[in-house]
C-alpha cells in the first residue's frame, strides 16, 4: 500500500473512532433534563471525503481543500426508527448548507448521509441558508422552513446590510426537496419562522419573528402568529405577537420560536430562545412555554427564566455565550432536545414529556420584580421547611 493511501486510511480511521465513540449521560443537573458528556456533531464529524481531495495527483500533500467551520442549529425528526438531524453545516467560506446526519440512538454515533442536501433555489438566489425547522404536517409532507439571507439592496454601499426572509421547502424523504416561494409577510424581515403541525381553521399556521433589521429586531420582535391558505404561495396578511420581548427578562432584546411545538394532552409545548444584552455581548438561552390545545396562539403556562443556558465549554465558540435549538424529537414519551452551543457544535439533552409538562406547569411565572421573586422563593422555602420538620 502506498504511503499516500496509508495517510488517507489514517484520516478515515481517526474519524471512525470519533463516530463510534459512545456518549454518556452527565450526572447531576436540575433533573428536568440530562445533558450528555460529548457534543453529538462537530465539524470533525463531517466526512473526510467532503473536505479533502483524496487524489494523489491533484492533491499530493493530502491537504484539506474545503474545510468546515461549524456544525450547528439543526432541525430534527424521529422518522422510521431513526433520529435524523438536518444540520446547518458552515464551510470555511462562511456559506451554510443543510446535510442530514442519522443515528440509531439519538445521543451518539451520528453519521452524515453521503451528500449534503441540494436545496433548489427560487428566481432570487439565496446567499446563505440556515436554521431549518422541520414540521411533519397533517397534509402528509415534511416541511423545512429556514432563513434565506440575501444582500439588502436598499443599502448597496453597506456590505453588511443583509435581508432575512423565510425560505420554504417540502419533502417526503429528506433527500428530494421541492422548493416553494418564500413566505410573504408585511414585516420588514423574518427569521425563526416555524410551521405549526396541524391545520387551524382549515389554514396553515405559522410562528414568525418580524424584525426591522438583520440583527436588531428594532420595533419588531416577539414570536408572531399568522395563518395562510396555502404553502405553495404562502402569504400571511395578518401577523399578531403571541410572546413578546420583555424588560429585564431573558428575552429583553429578542426571542424566537425553536422547533415546531409538541402536542400533549394539556396543550402545545414550545421551546424558544431568548436574547438579552450584556457588557460581553448578546446572551442566548432557551426557554419554554405552553399554549392552549385548541388555540395554539394563546399562552397558558410561561415558566420564568431560562430552561437551558450555556454552560462550561458550551460558552465558547464562534459566537460565544449562545445556546440555540431548532430541533427536538418525540419517541414514545422520550424527548431529545438538540441544541447548538456558541454557533459551533451540536449537543443533546434528554428528558420526558411528563417532566416537561410538569416543568412548564409548576415553575413560577416571572413576577418581573426582585420582590416578587423573593416572595415565591420564600413560599417554597416555607413549604420545604415544613416538609423537613416532618421527616
Ligand atoms: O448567533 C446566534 C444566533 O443569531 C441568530 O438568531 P436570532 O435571529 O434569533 O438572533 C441566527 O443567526 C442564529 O443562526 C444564530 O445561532
Amino acid at each position: 500500500m502506498s504511503s499516500y493511501i496509508q495517510q488517507v486510511k489514517a484520516l478515515i480511521s481517526a474519524q471512525e473512532s470519533l463516530l463510534i465513540k459512545p456518549n454518556k449521560a452527565k450526572t447531576g443537573g436540575n433533573r428536568i433534563y440530562q445533558r450528555w458528556e460529548n457534543p453529538i456533531i462537530t465539524r470533525e464529524h463531517v466526512p473526510v471525503y467532503w473536505r479533502f481531495d483524496l487524489n494523489e495527483k491533484s492533491n499530493p500533500y493530502l491537504l484539506e481543500r474545503q474545510g468546515i467551520n461549524a456544525t450547528l442549529n439543526s432541525g430534527a425528526i424521529y422518522l422510521n426508527g431513526k433520529y435524523l438531524l438536518v444540520v446547518r453545516v458552515e464551510g470555511d467560506d462562511r456559506k451554510s448548507f443543510f446535510a442530514v446526519a442519522e443515528s440509531e440512538t439519538g445521543v451518539d454515533n451520528f453519521r452524515f448521509w453521503s451528500h449534503p442536501i441540494t436545496m433548489p433555489e427560487t428566481e432570487r438566489a439565496d446567499t446563505n441558508i440556515y436554521d431549518m425547522r422541520l414540521t411533519q404536517h397533517q397534509d402528509g409532507y415534511i416541511y423545512g422552513l429556514f432563513c434565506t439571507e440575501r444582500k439588502d439592496e436598499n443599502f448597496p454601499d453597506d456590505l453588511s446590510a443583509a435581508e432575512a426572509q423565510c425560505g420554504i421547502a417540502r419533502t417526503k424523504d429528506l433527500v428530494n426537496w421541492e422548493r416553494l416561494p418564500d413566505l410573504i409577510t408585511y414585516s420588514g424581515q423574518q427569521r425563526n419562522v416555524v410551521l405549526h403541525p396541524e391545520f387551524v381553521d382549515g389554514k396553515y399556521a405559522l410562528y414568525t419573528r418580524p424584525q426591522d433589521g438583520f440583527i436588531s429586531v428594532g420595533k419588531g420582535g416577539g414570536i408572531g402568529w399568522g395563518l395562510c391558505d396555502s404553502m405553495e404561495n404562502a402569504e400571511i396578511k395578518e401577523e399578531v405577537i403571541i410572546d413578546n420581548k420583555a424588560y429585564h427578562t431573558i428575552k429583553e432584546i429578542k426571542n424566537g420560536q425553536g422547533p415546531a411545538p409538541i402536542k400533549t394532552d394539556e396543550g402545545w409545548l414550545h421551546l424558544a430562545h431568548g436574547v438579552r444584552n450584556t457588557a460581553a455581548g448578546l446572551r442566548y438561552v432557551l426557554y419554554m412555554f405552553m399554549t392552549e390545545l385548541d388555540k395554539p396562539w394563546v399562552i397558558k403556562h410561561a415558566p420564568a427564566g431560562h430552561f437551558i443556558a450555556p454552560e462550561g465549554e458550551e460558552r465558547v465558540g464562534d459566537v460565544s455565550n449562545v445556546v440555540f435549538a431548532n430541533g427536538w424529537t418525540l419517541n414514545g414519551k422520550d424527548v431529545n432536545i438538540y441544541y447548538a452551543s456558541s454557533d459551533t457544535r451540536m449537543h443533546v439533552a434528554t428528558t420526558t414529556l411528563d417532566k416537561l409538562i410538569d416543568y412548564v406547569k409548576n415553575t413560577p411565572e416571572d413576577g418581573l420584580r426582585s420582590a416578587a421573586s423573593v416572595e415565591v422563593r420564600n413560599a417554597l422555602i416555607n413549604r420545604n421547611l415544613a416538609v423537613l420538620e416532618s421527616i
